[in-house]
C-alpha cells in the first residue's frame, strides 16, 4: 500500500536528497543503501556523481575517484569495491582479488558493471567546467573501454558481453532466465537469508557458480571466451557503453587525447547492436544458444541513448515504450519487464518494479532525441514517485508504493538533477 508522506516542495525534497547522500557517505565512497549494500557499486557511484555534479561537485569527484581506486592493471573496472569490513554475500571471501596479480591494494569483486563513467565524467565536466579533472582521470576510463574491447568481444561484433546477470546491474531480469538454466545449480554452503529474497532458490545457486568458476580460471578472458556458460550481449549496458564512448570522443581533447578510437568504437556499437540485437525492438542475445532473448524489458532502450540511432528506429522503440506493455499501462514510469510478459512481477526487483535509474537514463534519451514531452513523463512520474514513498531502491509501478531499501543512494542522487 502506498505510504503517506507529507508533501514537500522542490527544495525540501533537494535537501532530503542531499542527506540522504551525506548519510551514505562512508568518507570512502557513497554506500548505496545503509545495511544491505555496505560497499561502493560501481555504476550507483556513477550515478551518484551525475547527481551531484551541480551541488557537491568536490564530492562527486571524490565519488569517482574512491570507485577507480579498485580499477585493476586489465583496465576492468569492478562492479563492488569494498572499503568496509562489513559482511555482504559475496564479499572478498568469494573474489579473492588480492591473489590475482592485476588486482589493486583495495578488495573489489572480479565483475565489471554497466560502463557508465564516461558519460558521468562529461556530466561532471558540463556542470563544472573542470578539465583538470578530465585530464586526470580520462585514461583510466579509457582503459575501462579497453577493456571491454579487448575481453568482452565475445561475439566478435563490436559489442561487450556480460558474463554474469550481476555484470548488467538488473540482476533478476527475465532476460537472463533462459540463459542462466544452462548453468549448473550446485548449492554452495547455506544462502544468505537476504540474497534468498532477492534471488529465490536455484538461482542463487547459479549466481555464484558463475562466479566462482570464473575465479578459479583466474579470471582468465581465454575462459571466458572458450569455456564459460553465460554470456549475453545486453542492449542497456551496450546502449550505455556507447553514449560514455561519445562522451568520452568529446572530452578528448582536453585530456590531450585523440576522439577517434572512442567515435569509431560507438560506430561499431552502432551497426553490431541493429544488426543483432534489434528486431521490431532491441532484444539481448545468448551467444552460448546463439539466439535472441524474446523477452522485452526495460534494457530494449538502452540504445536509444546514441544520437546517432536512425529516427525510424527511435520512433519504434519509443512506440513499444509508450504502448500498454510498458508505461502506457502502468500509472508510473518505467517498469522494469514488458506487463504482458509471463515473467513479469509487479513486486521483484528487475522483474516488474519501476527504477530511478532507468527512468533517468530514458528521460536522458529523451532528452537525445527532442522528445520533449516523453521526457517531461519520465521526469514528472519519476519525482511523483520518491516525493510519495521516499528515495526507495524501487516502486510498485502500478500504485507507486516503495520496494526493497530505503535511502537509496542513486534514487536521492538522481531526485536532485531532476529538479535542477
Ligand atoms: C543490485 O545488485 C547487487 C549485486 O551486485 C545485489 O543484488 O546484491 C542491483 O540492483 C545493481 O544494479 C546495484 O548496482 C546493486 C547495488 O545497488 O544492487
Amino acid at each position: 500500500m502506498m505510504e503517506a508522506r507529507p508533501a514537500v516542495d522542490d527544495a525540501a525534497l533537494g535537501r532530503e536528497a542531499l542527506g540522504v547522500l551525506e548519510a551514505n557517505w562512508t568518507g570512502a565512497g557513497t554506500v548505496p543503501a545503509p545495511g544491505l549494500y555496505p560497499h561502493q557499486w560501481s555504476w550507483d557511484s556513477a550515478f551518484i556523481v551525475i547527481g551531484l555534479a551541480r551541488h557537491r561537485p568536490d564530492r562527486a569527484r571524490d565519488e569517482l575517484l574512491s570507485l577507480l581506486r579498485g580499477q585493476w592493471a586489465t583496465g576492468m573496472v569492478p562492479h563492488i569495491v569494498f572499503h568496509t569490513r562489513e559482511a555482504y554475500f559475496p564479499g572478498p571471501s568469494v573474489w579473492r582479488s588480492q591473489e590475482h596479480d592485476a588486482a589493486p591494494g583495495v578488495l573489489t569483486s572480479g565483475l565489471t558493471a554497466p560502463p557508465l563513467h564516461g558519460l558521468a565524467l562529461w556530466w561532471l565536466y558540463r556542470h563544472t567546467g573542470d578539465a583538470a579533472f578530465v585530464r586526470a582521470t580520462y585514461p583510466a576510463i579509457a582503459a575501462q573501454h579497453d577493456y571491454l574491447a579487448a575481453t568482452r568481444d565475445l561475439g566478435g561484433a563490436g559489442l561487450a558481453a556480460i558474463v554474469h546477470p550481476w555484470e548488467s546491474g538488473m540482476d533478476d531480469s527475465p532476460a537472463w532466465d533462459e540463459p542462466l538454466a544452462a548453468v549448473p545449480a550446485i548449492r554452495y554452503g547455506n544462502r544468505p537469508v537476504e540474497m534468498e529474497e532477492r534471488h529465490p532458490g536455484s538461482d542463487h545457486d547459479r549466481y555464484v557458480w558463475l562466479a566462482l568458476h570464473y575465479r578459479d580460471a583466474g579470471y582468465s578472458p581465454g575462459y571466458l571466451r572458450d569455456e564459460h556458460p553465460f554470456a549475453v550481449e545486453d542492449p542497456m549496458f551496450n546502449g550505455i557503453w556507447l553514449a560514455s564512448c561519445q562522451a568520452m570522443a568529446e572530452l578528448a581533447p582536453l585530456a590531450g587525447a585523440d576522439p577517434a578510437p572512442q567515435l569509431e568504437r560507438a560506430e561499431r556499437i552502432r551497426h553490431a547492436l541493429l544488426d543483432r540485437l534489434w528486431d521490431g525492438c532491441f532484444f539481448a542475445r545468448d551467444l552460448r544458444a546463439d539466439r535472441l532473448i524474446r523477452v522485452c524489458t526495460v534494457g530494449a532502450f538502452g540504445p536509444l541513448l546514441d544520437p546517432g540511432l536512425s529516427a525510424e528506429h527511435v520512433q519504434a522503440a519509443v512506440e513499444v515504450l509508450e504502448s500498454a506493455r510498458f508505461m502506457g499501462a502502468t500509472g508510473y514510469p518505467v517498469p522494469s519487464c514488458e506487463i504482458r510478459a509471463a515473467q513479469f512481477d509487479r513486486t521483484r526487483y528487475w522483474r516488474g518494479p519501476s527504477w530511478v535509474n532507468t527512468n533517468w537514463l530514458l528521460r536522458r534519451a529523451a532528452t537525445v532525441h527532442s522528445l520533449d514531452h516523453l521526457g517531461r513523463q519520465l521526469a514528472h512520474g519519476t519525482l511523483r514517485l520518491v516525493r510519495q514513498a521516499g528515495f526507495r531502491e524501487c516502486f510498485d509501478p502500478f500504485d507507486g508504493s516503495g520496494r526493497g531499501c530505503r535511502d537509496f543512494s542513486w534514487s536521492a542522487a538522481l531526485t536532485l538533477d531532476l529538479l535542477a
